[in-house]
């Protein structure tokens, strides 16, 4: 929709201009720190470029079509928890199949995310940092927040470009309508509304596990203080996982909120993700496929289920990330099967640091300090992979800094799709195929702005980092970092960094100039759960 009424814009504009391509030809609005770089690399990069679609002209020809893009996301997880066995070892997990991926594609050593689930998730799909999308805070039942109409995913763009495209497993993008995957998009999609903590724990169980406190109605106060009777949502009534296809009403999928309901959820997801790729690999259009794992389910362990398969850590992180595993293998196994391995790009990568708070169910740290919600490189630099067999170098490993904005731009790109990444609004994602397809090397991005919720708390340049929250202010502030030397961000140095002062306030200064100019969009706040056909549990 949003798309259509684009292209009815750049027809418009187009015809005042004199020429269909005038709005085409516009540069993406990129962050200003993107401008920086353009000025001093543009005439190689455009060169390089000119190669890079040449190799994707070629590609397509073989083919006899553009590439599949899947793109696996798991949540909350430390830097070397999955995929190399010299660190997972060391923690008592196993990933066979994941290192079997990487040995076979291409490692990140430096991918940058959002500090949460909600956050990073809305960059993936549009490109653009959750201070610009208002999509900055973690939704929660019930919120009546959600991804807002007006932004354009790289579901729309590669929607309108000759993809299939599907979402399966966990979106956490709101409850309101225009947030649910399916209009934002999708073809077809089962995803979930919130995380997968809160929707299993709002019952008794949660109650006598303590993994929720004063919710249940035995758990109000007893002594008659407690006057609101609608200061809880009633459990019963949320809605945490949909179903639905473009252009119709979306169904309440979950019956109930209980461990079985988020363990039958996984299954369904799982099973729908792999019978996706079995119908479309063969299609005449490519295929977009977002599988966003749902897990880890701490719950699981206190179900008998959990209790199967072990991992040597013995926790529900560790059991899950095992069980991930296989699943990736399916995934790959199922991609391999119908032959289409030479033309799927996928992408594989956790959405955030650790959930530290819950020890001792959580992931591992082992790199950096701080977990999910947190500034530091614990919460923003997850594992990720790249695998692309014949075209992405196998058993490779990127220094280079890249954002999750990124896939974004890069999907467009390897989509066909550039021309309908909208120039009224800035983008964050930088088109990184050069990257995926040189190799180490080759990223068009050496920082990243990291915000904690609507606030920016600091800026990475390169090798360094400075913090701006939680720095004490004037000469004494010893808030600059060099993450080679101090990848855990204990010894914050200053008198080291004097030339530094200026170049990273001028970074930072650029990027909030930029943001009077295009404003951002406020948190999306109205009715929830509309536009379902039943409002009632499911019962099939
Ligand atoms: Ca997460």
């Amino acid at each position: 929709m949003k798309l259509n009424r684009l292209i009815v814009l750049v027809a418009v504009v187009g015809l005042l201009a004199g020429t269909a391509s005038t709005l085409q030809a516009k540069p993406i609005i990129h962050d200003a720190e993107y401008q920086v770089l353009v000025k001093q690399h543009g005439e190689k990069w455009t060169e390089e470029d000119a190669e890079l679609t040449d190799k994707l002209a070629a590609l397509e020809k073989k083919f006899g079509k553009k590439p599949n893009i899947i793109h696996l996301m798991w949540d909350d997880s430390g830097y070397g928890d999955v995929g190399s066995p010299l660190l997972t070892r060391i923690h008592g997990i196993d990933t066979p199949n994941i290192a079997q991926m990487a040995e076979e594609g291409l490692s990140f050593t430096r991918m940058y995310t959002e500090p949460s689930c909600t956050p990073t998730r809305a960059t993936a799909l549009t490109g653009r940092q959750p201070i610009r999308t208002g999509m900055y805070q973690v939704i929660f039942p019930v919120h009546g927040i959600g991804l807002p109409k007006e932004e354009v995913t790289i579901a729309e763009i590669l929607s309108e470009n000759g993809y299939n495209t599907a979402f399966f497993g966990k979106a956490h993008q709101g409850d309101i309508e225009e947030s649910y995957l399916h209009n934002q998009g999708f073809d077809v999609a089962l995803f979930s509304t919130y995380n997968q903590f809160a929707s299993q724990f709002f019952n008794e169980t949660g109650e006598i596990s303590r993994m929720t406190i004063g919710y249940t109605e035995d758990q109000w106060d007893q002594h008659g203080y407690a006057i609101d009777k609608n200061f809880r949502y009633k459990g019963e009534e949320i809605v945490w996982a949909i179903e639905g296809k473009k252009g119709e009403k979306g169904k309440r999928w979950n019956k109930d909120l209980s461990v079985e309901e988020q363990l039958r959820f996984t299954d369904e997801t799982h099973a729908r993700a792999l019978q996706y790729i079995r119908d479309y690999a063969n299609d005449e259009k490519p295929f977009y496929l977002d599988y966003w794992f749902h897990g880890p389910n701490f719950v699981e362990k206190f179900t008998e289920r959990g209790r199967e398969g072990n991992s040597a850590r013995d926790n529900a992180f560790g059991d899950f990330v095992e069980h991930m595993d296989e699943m990736v293998a399916e995934v790959i196994a199922e991609v391999k099967k119908a032959g289409i391995e030479e033309n799927t790009l996928i992408i594989l990568m956790a959405d955030n640091g650790p959930m530290k708070e819950i020890f001792p169910d959580e992931a591992f740290q082992a790199m950096f300090s701080g977990g999910k919600g947190s500034f530091l490189e614990g919460g923003i630099r997850v594992p990720a992979f790249a695998w692309w067999p014949g075209t992405i170098e196998a058993n490779s490993v990127a220094g280079d800094i890249i954002h999750v904005s990124d896939l974004f731009t890069t999907f467009a790109r390897l989509g066909g799709g550039t021309d309908d990444i909208p120039r009224d609004r800035v983008i964050d994602g930088i088109d990184q195929t050069s990257l995926l397809l040189n190799g180490d090397g080759h990223s068009r991005r050496d920082y990243v702005h990291v915000y904690a919720g609507p606030s920016y708390a600091a800026t990475v340049k390169q090798q360094y980092k400075r913090h701006w929250m939680s720095s004490r202010p004037g000469l004494v502030g010893k808030s600059f970092f060099d993450l080679y030397k101090d990848p855990r961000e204990e010894k914050g140095m200053m008198g080291q960094f004097l030339w530094a002062w200026e170049p990273f306030d001028a970074i930072k200064m650029r990027h909030e100039a930029q943001m009077q100019k295009y404003e951002n969009t406020p948190p999306r706040k109205t009715e929830v759960y509309t536009g379902l056909s039943n409002y009632t549990p499911a019962d099939d």
